[in-house]
């Protein structure tokens, strides 16, 4: 069985029985205009993450892994969008607001869709989800159950909001999950760093802190 080296530990892990989850590497992410500019935030930092997801989404599909991306976003009618939500931050553009890429976050529009890097290919579930954790509100853990899935790496933005929540989420439920450190941003370092820490710390209190450069390595 391939070996992925990780901290706190290194961690075996069965292909057939394993995931490649990319958490929200969406336009209103990523790029000028979209929620995480609203919000006030350089863009551009989470960039760094782009070049080591597709180098990940490349081996995993080679491995013909399970890869399973997921957007946040919300109905055109903000049904499922908490007041609390879209109040929240000051942004210069709420949820739902007309802008350069299209009404922000919302399902639909162009900036809701995964970056031309790393879209999805034909038989590549993804997963819109309302929230931050990709479980909650969403098919993701009955997909997961009836195809045997045990381990769950993990990729995307932003690593203390989204990631987290998803890594969080699925420790509770029982799945091994391994932070693609280097496959993992966010507009504010210090907290990318943390929030790694936090993962491995403990003995691994939720889970494994590995790179693409040593899951590549492993799937080899
Ligand atoms: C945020 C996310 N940061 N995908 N969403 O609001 O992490």
């Amino acid at each position: 069985m391939p070996v992925l080296h990780a901290e706190p530990s290194p961690l075996e892990f069965e292909p057939a029985q394993t995931a490649l989850v990319i958490i929200d590497m969406q336009r209103d992410f990523l790029e000028p205009g979209g929620f995480g500019a609203a919000l006030g935030n350089d863009v551009s930092l989470l960039h760094a993450a782009v070049v080591p997801c597709r180098a990940m989404l490349h081996a995993a599909r080679l491995a013909g892994m399970l890869v399973i991306h997921t957007r946040e976003g919300h109905r055109p009618d903000l049904s499922d969008a908490p007041q609390a939500k879209v109040a929240r931050g000051a942004p210069s553009m709420r949820i739902g607001d007309a802008g350069p890429m299209g009404r922000i976050l919302i399902r639909g529009e162009a900036g809701h869709g995964i970056i031309a890097a790393l879209a999805p290919i034909e038989g590549e579930p993804v997963i819109d989800k309302p929230g931050k954790g990709a479980f909650y509100a969403t098919e993701l853990e009955p997909m997961l159950r009836n195809r045997g899935i045990e381990v769950l790496l993990v990729a995307g933005v932003t690593t203390e909001v989204c990631v987290h929540t998803t890594i969080r989420e699925a420790n509770d439920r029982g799945f091994r999950c391994v932070a693609l450190a280097d496959a993992c941003a966010s507009y504010i370092p210090a907290f990318h760093a943390a929030a790694l820490a936090m993962v491995s710390a403990q003995g691994g209190i939720f889970g494994w802190v590995s790179d693409t450069g040593r899951a590549i390595a492993a799937l080899r």
